[in-house]
């Protein structure tokens, strides 16, 4: 690690302070250029703490960054994983209110849920499919707090992968007879298809990025407990929203979610 206790700390207050009060900050490898990937992540780790002193509840985990299209979209290169509590979640058909949050962009996303505990190394396809106990539709919002969403790799894990909110639909299916590559996915804004794609778009099976989120766990000496919601990652590019719109998807097989901007 190249930073201090002290820098990590601070970094976290300024991200966090960032997302509860809803401004825009620069990237901090501007004025941190000599972070590296395990200050990232703990950085990361301290806005988890503080929002657990504070008495939020982890619910979940997240793959970001696990399609070509978003990959492509934010100039990066390699997924990154983050955390999801309790005050992110929203109601399937909820409303989410724009002033709480900077610049939010949704993404269509194919949730595992796990009926086992999966620690890495070596998790594969395989592995993780044997884990699940069922899979759910997903949109995730995110609002990174980098200006312009403009950052590099580093900056947006630090940023806990710009994570905001996410909606849930409600039905949980279980994988068998179905081929999670090949689920077409219809992401609609205000009764318009906006993105469209399929499973095989993360990374050329979803399934692939919980194990590489295992793996990245495992290095660390820490597993997916049981029980665990992950997010697989948007499987296609990001979308801007404002408030007034109405954004619904639909995945084959899986059913539905949506959430209304006010
Ligand atoms: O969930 C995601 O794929 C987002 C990861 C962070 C990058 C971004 O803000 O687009
Ligand atoms: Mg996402």
């Amino acid at each position: 690690m190249k930073l201090n206790q002290n820098t990590i700390a601070g970094l976290a207050e300024l991200l966090e302070s960032a997302e509860l009060q809803a401004h825009d900050v620069v990237k901090i490898t501007d004025a941190h250029p000599e972070m590296d990937w395990d200050d990232a992540y703990a950085i990361q780790a301290e806005i988890l703490r503080r929002k657990l002193a504070r008495g939020n509840r982890l619910v979940g985990l997240k793959c970001g960054l696990t399609s070509h299209a978003k990959m492509k979209q934010m100039g990066v290169e390699t997924p990154c994983f983050g955390f999801l509590v309790d005050y992110f979640t929203v109601p399937d058909g909820g409303e989410v209110k724009i002033k709480e949050l900077i610049h939010p962009k949704v993404e269509p996303e194919i949730v595992f849920v796990l009926k086992k505990a999966l620690k890495g190394p070596g998790c594969h396809i395989g592995t993780v499919l044997d884990a699940t106990d069922f899979v759910m539709p997903g949109i995730e919002v995110i609002d990174s707090r980098y200006r312009d969403f403009k950052f590099d790799l580093k900056s947006v894990i630090a940023d806990n992968c710009s994570s905001s909110r996410y909606a849930l639909g409600g039905m949980a299916v279980p994988l068998a007879g179905l081929d999670l590559r090949t689920l077409g996915v219809v992401m609609e804004k205000n009764g318009q298809p906006v993105a469209i794609g399929a499973g095989a778009a993360v990374l050329g099976h979803p399934a692939a990025a919980i194990a590489m989120l295992a793996n990245h766990l495992g290095a660390r000496d820490e597993e997916i407990p049981a029980g665990t919601m992950i997010l697989s990652g948007g499987v296609t590019e990001a979308v801007s929203v404002a408030a007034g719109d109405h954004v619904s998807l639909r995945i084959q097989s899986l059913g539905g979610v949506s959430l209304k901007f006010i």
